[in-house]
């Protein structure tokens, strides 16, 4: 039986006060709070273990460099894919959109070529798109979203032309919990001789996610959503693209011999990581990811479920209140306004209320332009919230609303 009350128990942030009352974190999409088994891996390893990785004989910079590696070959079994090579270590997502922005960009499209967004794209996912388009004289497309926040899929196959290189797109939106078909998105994409990249930095935390069965040639998502550290995130790729690829930054570690002539570079996935990694992230990472899969992909997926369930059920006796997004099988988010009150205000009165939100554009604001908003409010969900933590939420938006 699954017994959050339990589980509140690893995370020693959960039982804090705030304005002297218990805090009810709902901001969960924003960054997850971090369970202690990952906090003493960061503490246990800096104290017995630290070294550089990859580069000394002696004994301690082995240790920490098994850690590094098995910390990557976790990462492989959690997304399923078919070699470590295809694991790249970054600082989050938005890192790994980047290097996929700049070094496909710079391998596989020319100008006129054309890459297909979805409207609903985290900001990370559209602006190094855009910053390549002033480089090469790339198109942008955009997939619309229709007013339930599912994209338009009859609109999506029909954006395709020889020209079409690349879909990026979001599997699961950060604003409006849609779940987006990413498996027949590739297939299509495939068939028009396309490319996919998924930002799954909203979906890996709450669902099973397999890159071979989806079979997306690139995924990335970020540490910190998933009860891991901040600064660490991964992107896979397929290795036949990540081969063809330059690298993405020069210096240490991805070199394989430099001269002033002329410089090889190591192979995958050595080749995209210059520098020193976080090294004591990825480990941490390891410890959260085995956390999770201990914890149950499939048990986390139903609590976070019945949590959105119980949410919107209360929040639609809320007069004025309009969710944003109402797929089935939404992802553990909602956004939402109520009618006469700014965002920023709701979400700075619940906070004395004890109750973390977020309010804001979401980093998606051509998805705020697209529902004619400037902002919404949005609680998100984890494995480790309550449904009487969900109670303090709907009864203090019913209390904010009645200020008003
Ligand atoms: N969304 C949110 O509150 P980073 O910052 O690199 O870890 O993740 C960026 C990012 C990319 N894609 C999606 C779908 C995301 O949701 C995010 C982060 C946070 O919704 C902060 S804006």
């Amino acid at each position: 039986m699954y017994l959050p009350e339990e589980i509140r128990k690893d995370f020693p942030i959960l039982s804090r006060e705030v304005y002297g009352r218990p805090l009810v974190y709902l901001d969960n999409a924003a960054t997850t709070q971090k369970p202690r088994c990952v906090v003493e891996a960061i503490m246990d390893e800096y104290y017995s273990v630290n070294a550089n990785v990859h580069r000394g004989v002696h004994f301690l910079s082995q240790q920490a460099t098994d850690l590094h590696e098995a910390a990557r070959e976790r990462v492989r079994t959690f997304l399923n894919a078919r070699s470590t090579g295809e694991i790249l270590f970054t600082r989050g997502t938005t890192e790994g959109l980047n290097l996929v922005a700049y070094s496909f960009g710079e391998a596989f499209l020319s100008e006129g070529d054309e890459v297909i967004l979805t409207a609903m794209e985290h900001h990370s996912n559209i602006v190094p798109w855009q910053i390549l388009r002033e480089r090469k004289g790339i198109v942008l497309k955009v997939v619309p979203v229709d007013e339930t926040g599912q994209l338009d899929m009859n609109k999506y196959e029909r954006l395709f032309t020889p020209r079409t290189k690349l879909v990026c797109t979001t599997h699961i939106s950060n604003v409006l919990g849609t779940v987006n078909p990413i498996r027949r998105m590739a297939k299509t994409a495939h068939s028009n001789g396309a490319f996919i990249l998924v930002d799954a930095a909203q979906s890996v935390p709450h669902t099973q996610v397999d890159v071979q069965e989806t079979d997306c040639d690139f995924l990335t998502f970020s540490g910190h959503k998933i009860y891991g550290p901040t600064g660490i995130g991964v992107l896979y790729g397929k290795e036949s693209l990540l081969d063809r690829m330059p690298p993405y930054q020069g210096g240490g570690e991805m070199i394989s011999r430099v001269t002033f002539e002329k410089t090889t570079y190591e192979r995958l996935p050595y080749k995209f990581e210059a520098g020193t990694p976080d090294y004591v992230g990825s480990h941490a990472l390891s410890v959260a990811l085995d956390y999770v899969e201990k914890t149950g992909m499939e048990n986390i997926a139903a609590h976070e479920h019945k949590l959105l369930q119980y949410a919107t059920e209360r929040m639609t006796h809320i007069p004025g209140l309009r969710i944003y997004g109402e797929t089935a099988d939404k992802g553990a988010v909602i956004s939402f306004n109520i009618d006469g009150i700014h965002p920023m205000d709701l979400g700075t009165l619940l906070d004395r209320l004890g109750i973390a939100i977020r309010t804001g554009h979401h980093c998606a604001q051509p998805l705020m332009q697209r529902f004619g908003v400037e902002g919404m409010a949005r609680a998100s969900f984890a494995l480790y919230n309550t449904l009487s933590e969900v109670d303090a939420f709907a009864d203090g938006l019913e209390r904010v609303r009645k200020m008003f």
